[in-house]
């Protein structure tokens, strides 16, 4: 690939719900473009960023994909994202890196909640943005509804620069609103021919041109006036100012597309190219002194010290790790060596490549603003800042979700746990929105995801990749014991005097509740050496390791003060593995008499849904034992939010797709402990039972 100035450079991200034609357009761009030769389609498996077997094999995208491009002396990045909520941590690495984006819209569904998710989003990243209308030609694919609907959706920004020419299978070309000529497409969609706009167009087309016009004078005050004054706005003044608009986000244009026609590629790619921003068109980067912490800025110029951010992690077990990042500022060579802020380490540079899907484009020199790869560096993962190690800097962390559905996971073959756990434990390299646990509690491995999909994909992986498979289970809920009241002088002793050397422990404990959140202490009450100082440290020893299994239904206890306060000794027969089992026999007895009782796991729950589905969720979120905090409206959807045990949760994200019809979402994250209420604390102590007696 030819070098290219950070002028040149346009970074640009496909974003839209599930299934409106991304990573179909990423390949018609590409095949436009002269990319690739051949077009390549979701159902053959062949699109270029939809290339590894899990992609191929469910027809989505999950992972970004990358596919730069050269077009008319430009370098275009584009950024393939996935549209479900699964694999919303690519999603959001590629918002954070791209300099604008293309929400692609289905000209037969319309605007999908997906559509407003992505939305939203990048107006969080503030992104410029355009909008795509795609499938025109499908049958009742529908220019003038989708138009109206994403009107009515996101205001009058929403300003189209292109009107299509023909519908359906007829769709052939469109109309450039803003040139006043008419583009058709050649069969291959690769050749445009300018052509007068039709006659049975010309009177929609001016209204609509008119509105462009009105749109970009109102973008200015200058340009306001003379346009309100009945003055022409000249060609050269309109373009400018649409895009200064564009990059202001005053304006969001529509075009045009059938992507896997390959129709509009080359009209949507000289857009990119006069419209959409380029990385020194951004504003000053945020970011920190590591040193001190403090907040700072660094400006997007070649002229300033390298520093970029990794946007995107794979580990794969032959290549070993390629990490994706993008440059800031600066510039970054092979054979270099830089510095990872977050981990404190130097990092060696080797080759550095641009991704084209899996393919590997060796490059000299990355510049500021544009985006690569580079293998095999030691310890750097995904949010990492990488930067010239005599001018320190650190991006802002990149915000993932946390986790929503967690499974247990046990190897098919006995024995394979090993390969289990350290095959998993590559993916939380790739995936900062994937958990790994072992929980002691419930002596299970536990991962956790953003949904059952994301799950099922890793698992695969898991398979395909390190070659072991697993069962997955709902995970046991990490249950705790703890006492509300006090025990005093409990007695444990643990004596066997029966010819040759007995065994001698003799303890008095005093136990109290501890206040929520504190696990254990341990006090030495002993006057006089009544318990020699040489066996206390065994009494803790047997206290502790007896709070691993709680005498309730087996959890571990916490929030338990213990105070050794009498006991006695024998000098030949005591020992530490007397005072040991001495004190936990005490310890036990002093649970029982200090109203145990079972805690459980609460998680704060933020549920967003539309309006109409609000009575169904708070009924059900009654029946799950949760409670409502709170509840906000926020453009049409209501955002719930709530504290709900864990135990009740297990099955939320499918629950609430199909209360919803898939319309709602919701985020959740661990808050505390709480006591579990009776009726509930006997089935666990039941079930715990059951367990136990099966064994
Ligand atoms: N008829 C038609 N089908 C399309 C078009 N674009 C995409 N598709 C089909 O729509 C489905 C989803 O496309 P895909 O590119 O995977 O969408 P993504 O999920 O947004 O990446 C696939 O079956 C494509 O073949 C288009 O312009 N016209
Ligand atoms: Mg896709």
């Amino acid at each position: 690939m030819k070098k290219y100035s950070s002028e040149a450079i346009r970074n640009m991200a496909l974003i839209s719900h599930g299934g409106a034609g991304k990573t179909s357009l990423a390949e018609a761009l590409l095949y436009t473009s002269g990319a690739v030769n051949r077009l390549g389609t979701i159902e053959s498996g062949t699109t270029t960023t939809d290339y590894d077997p899990d992609e191929i094999k469910r027809q989505v995208t999950i992972n970004v994909g990358l596919a730069p491009l050269e077009w008319d002396g430009i370098k275009v990045n584009l950024l393939d994202t996935p549209g479900y909520f699964d694999f919303i941590g690519d999603l959001l690495g590629a918002l954070r890196v791209s300099d604008c984006a293309a929400v692609v819209v289905c000209a037969v569904s319309g605007v999908e909640v997906g559509t407003e998710k992505v939305w939203q989003y990048a107006e969080d990243f503030n992104l410029p943005r355009l909008v795509l209308i795609n499938k025109l030609d499908r049958e009742n694919a529908d220019f003038e509804g989708t138009l109206a609907q994403l009107l009515e959706h996101f205001g009058t920004k929403v300003v189209p620069v292109q009107l299509p020419i023909g519908k359906e299978d007829q769709y052939k070309g469109v109309v450039d609103l803003i040139e006043e000529k008419a583009l058709l497409f050649s069969a291959d969609g690769k050749k445009m021919e300018e052509q007068e706009i039709p006659e049975d167009l010309r009177e929609k087309a001016e209204a609509m041109r008119e509105k462009l016009i009105e749109a970009v004078a109102e973008t200015e005050d200058e340009l306001l006036l003379k346009y309100l004054e009945g003055e022409a706005l000249e060609p050269e003044e309109i373009r400018k100012s649409l895009r200064r608009g564009i990059l202001e986000g005053k304006i969001i244009p529509v075009l045009c597309g059938a992507a896997t026609k390959n129709y509009g590629s080359g009209a949507l790619l000289d857009f990119i190219k006069s419209y959409m921003p380029s990385p020194v068109d951004s504003e000053e980067i945020e970011g920190i002194l590591p040193e001190s912490g403090e907040k700072t800025t660094r400006k997007a110029s070649p002229e300033e010290p390298f520093a970029a951010l990794v946007f995107k992690t794979l580990a794969d077990p032959y290549v070993g790790r390629i990490n994706f990042f993008r440059v800031y500022s600066g510039s970054l060579r092979p054979d270099s060596q830089v510095y990872n802020v977050n981990r404190e380490k130097n990092e060696r540079i080797g080759q550095l490549f641009s991704m084209r899907g899996k393919n590997q484009l060796p490059m000299e020199e990355v510049v500021t603003g544009d985006i690569a790869a580079v293998a095999k560096l030691q310890h750097t993962a995904t949010g990492d800042t990488l930067c010239d190690r005599g001018n320190l800097f650190q991006f802002m962390p990149i915000d993932f979700p946390e986790p929503v559905i967690s499974f247990a996971v046990e190897p098919k073959t006995k024995g394979d746990e090993e390969k289990v756990s350290s095959g998993l434990s590559r993916f939380l390299e790739e995936d900062p929105t994937f958990r790994l646990e072992r929980r002691a509690e419930t002596r299970q491995t536990v991962i956790s995801g953003l949904g059952e999909l994301h799950l099922e994909i890793i698992v695969s992986r898991l398979a395909q990749k390190f070659g072991v498979e697993v069962n997955l289970s709902t995970p046991k809920v990490p249950y705790k014991e703890t006492i509300r009241g006090q025990a005093s002088r409990v007695e444990g002793k643990h004596k066997k005097q029966t010819g040759g050397r007995g065994q001698y422990g003799h303890v008095y404990l005093d136990l109290e509740p501890l206040p929520a959140g504190e696990g254990f202490q341990f006090e030495d009450k002993i006057f006089g050496g009544v318990v020699p100082k040489q066996y206390v440290p065994a009494v803790e020893k047997g206290i502790r390791e007896a709070m691993e299994e709680g005498v309730l239904a087996g959890y571990p206890v916490v929030g338990v003060g213990v105070k050794l306060v009498d006991g006695s000794y024998h000098t030949v027969d005591s020992s530490e593995m007397a005072f040991k089992i001495a004190a936990a026999m005490a310890f036990r007895k002093g649970i029982e008499q200090a109203q145990p009782v079972m805690l459980e796991p609460v998680m704060n729950v933020e549920i967003t849904v539309p309006e109409a589905f609000m009575g169904d969720i708070m009924g059900d979120l009654n029946g799950r034992r949760g409670r409502i905090q709170g509840v906000e409206s926020a453009g049409g959807l209501q955002k719930i939010r709530a504290q709900v045990p864990m135990a009740e949760m297990f099955k939320y994200s499918i629950d609430l797709r199909s209360m919803t019809q898939g319309r709602g979402f919701f985020t959740m994250a661990f808050s505390h402990y709480e006591e579990v209420p009776h009726q509930v604390a006997e089935q666990v102590i039941a079930a715990a039972k059951a367990e136990k007696e099966k064994e």
